[in-house]
């Protein structure tokens, strides 16, 4: 597409100093200078006579946003892997082309999966809290006892590119990695790992479960009292996806009956308005969605959405077009 000067593009989200300037040097570019999150109203109102949008998973892109959209968007570039914020089939529909960022931020959540590991197994967050809270007052063999980790068995479900980094970083930890998958891997990125066909012969190896895939119809909600009860008993659960992949209330049931010994938690349903009874409840160690929150990362992702964006109105197909199919 040729289009006369530079394209208009917004901006949804504050993003960092050099994807900014990038921006502003390519396009006319509409920024969101205090950084709030605009309603579904203010969105649209900020969207007229724009060619194209980079947004986050703060703005709900569902099918009556994108309906209300001035004809003049031709392009939804997300600022995150994840894309399920998007209504690709109403994007599509209306001829909006979507694009993600995927590749750069799965190190960085990778080893916040690692981290919610080994957080949640040998009691990060009540060790922490026992310093900072002057309740450590002694020190002694049978109290506080956390769980090992080395040697124990991983199930990792949704075993790409992030899940495969994970089962990399535990590898490093002796981890026996399990994983489950609609098709079998390659040897080459399995490395060893076991692959199990169904749902239920993962679960049933996994002392720690790691919740790598992406929120779909068909992964909401999977994670619910009945596959909680197809865990060994005193098994772990960490998640770096989406936090509506796990059923809150039979989560929360599994860490209070001790079923599941730890939960580390860095994506929760409605976040940042959580399930009010994880704020105090015992044996989790719970981040605010800091996956790809490093300074690299999330200017990697900002370069990768302006890469899209660049191909985009450059008449090529962006590198990361995502389809509904
Ligand atoms: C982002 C993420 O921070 O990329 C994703 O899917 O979950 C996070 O890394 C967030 O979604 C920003 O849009």
């Amino acid at each position: 597409m040729t289009m006369p000067g530079k394209p208009k593009l917004f901006v949804t989200r504050k993003l960092t100093q050099d994807v900014e300037d990038r921006i502003a040097a390519a396009y006319e570019a509409v920024f969101n200078e205090d950084d709030h999150i605009m309603s579904p109203a203010e969105l649209v109102e900020k969207a007229q006579g724009c060619d194209g949008m980079l947004v986050t998973a703060t703005e709900k892109n569902d099918a009556s946003l994108i309906g209300a959209l001035p004809g003049s968007v031709r392009i939804i570039a997300t600022f995150s892997v994840g894309y399920d914020h998007i209504d690709v089939p109403a994007a599509e529909a209306r001829g909006i082309a979507v694009t993600n960022t995927p590749d750069v931020l799965t190190d960085a959540t990778a080893d916040v999966a690692l981290l919610l590991l080994l957080g949640a197994a040998r009691g990060a967050d009540w060790g922490e809290r026992m310093v900072r809270d002057a309740t450590w007052t002694s020190w002694a063999p049978t109290y506080p006892l956390g769980h090992d980790v080395t040697g124990r068995k991983l199930g990792i479900l949704g075993m790409g590119r992030i899940g495969q980094a994970v089962a990399k970083r535990a590898r490093g930890f002796n981890m026996q990695i399990h994983y489950h998958k609609r098709s079998r891997l390659p040897a080459e990125l399995e490395q060893g790992a076991v692959f199990h066909d169904t749902l239920e012969g993962m679960l049933g190896q996994s002392e720690f479960l790691s919740i790598n895939c992406a929120s779909t119809p068909e992964t909401r909600g999977l994670i619910n009292a009945e596959t909680i009860a197809m865990m060994p008993d005193g098994a772990v659960l960490v998640n770096t996806a989406r936090g509506d992949i796990v059923d809150d209330d039979a989560l929360i049931a599994a860490v209070e009956s001790g079923k599941l010994a730890a939960a580390g938690l860095d994506v929760f349903a409605g976040e940042p308005a959580i399930d009010e009874r994880y704020r105090s409840l015992k044996n989790t160690f719970l981040l605010p969605h800091i996956g790809s929150a490093t300074l690299g990362t999330r200017s990697a992702m900002g370069m990768r959405a302006v890469d899209n964006l660049d191909a985009f109105f450059a008449g090529q197909t962006p590198g990361d077009l995502v389809t509904a199919g």
